[in-house]
């Protein structure tokens, strides 16, 4: 068995690392650098940086920290956010990043999906896709940071991605983010299984149990989590040890 991963996320707005709940109300959490350079110390296998108001001016600023803390951080670093065309991509890429994840523009454009993968890999495009319940065994899919409802349902979309190449899938429960409820488990049950590409989880992470769950009953590939360790409640080694001790695979 593969070892799993645990992704501290950085969600970036104007420079600094914020944190809400179900999107909104965001608060501050600190320097993204100093913040990627302390989980990558601490044992974070990737850092995630989602850069959530990107504009001309704010790429700047993204392609800026992505250069500054791959200098200082040598784990995998994902970074998302106002991705448009392959241009965005190589930037980001050259400036340190090893995997870019795609959300507003894969859906717009899901032919993007499908160029970025044959241009630099699959093994670095993350399509990242923002689901919210409707129904009990129904979830839609959501661009714009979380404002624009879509026809999109997540399940069929997530099989599409895969089919045009992403690498990998970053599912985020828009209805449990920042709640520290516990990961949408039946929403990551049903699309793990229902692709053969990695399946990180993302939104609602509360403790170490609900990491526990998202690998052993929503079989995801990682976990990603922001509000536990972004405020010290947790740390990644009492993670890491619990998850261990429980029977899943770490790296240490
Ligand atoms: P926790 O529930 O605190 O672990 O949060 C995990 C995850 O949901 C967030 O870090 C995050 O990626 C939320 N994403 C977005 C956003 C937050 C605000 C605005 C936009 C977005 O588009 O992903």
């Amino acid at each position: 068995m593969l070892a799993k991963r645990i992704i501290p996320c950085l969600d970036v707005k104007d420079k600094r690392v914020v944190k809400g709940i179900h999107f909104l109300n965001l608060r501050d959490a600190g320097n993204p650098v100093e913040n990627a350079t302390f989980y990558s110390q601490a044992g974070a296998d990737e850092i995630v940086f989602l850069d959530i108001t990107a504009t001309i001016e704010k790429r700047k600023a993204i392609l800026n920290i992505v250069a500054k803390t791959a200098e200082q951080v040598f784990i995998p670093l994902t970074v998302g956010g106002g991705i448009k065309n392959l241009e965005d991509i190589r930037m980001l890429l050259k400036s340190g990043a090893d995997k870019v994840s795609i959300n507003t523009s894969a859906v717009k454009n899901p032919e993007l999906i499908r160029q970025a993968s044959e241009t630099f890999g699959s093994q670095c495009i993350v399509v990242a896709i923002d689901a919210k319940r409707i129904q009990n065994s129904s979830w839609q899919v959501y661009i714009n940071s979380g404002r624009t409802p879509t026809n999109l349902d997540v399940i069929a979309w997530a099989k599409e991605v895969e089919k045009l190449g992403a690498g990998e899938i970053l599912l985020t429960s828009m209805d449990r983010d920042g709640t520290k409820k516990g990961y949408d488990i039946p929403l990551l049950r049903i699309v793990s299984e229902t692709v053969n590409i990695p399946v990180i989880a993302s939104g609602g992470a509360g403790n170490p149990e609900h990491l526990y769950q998202a690998f052993a009953e929503g079989k995801a590939d990682a976990v990603l989590a922001a509000s536990i360790f972004h405020y010290g409640e947790f740390s990644l080694k009492e993670t890491k040890e619990f998850l261990q001790k429980k029977g899943i695979e770490m790296r240490f």
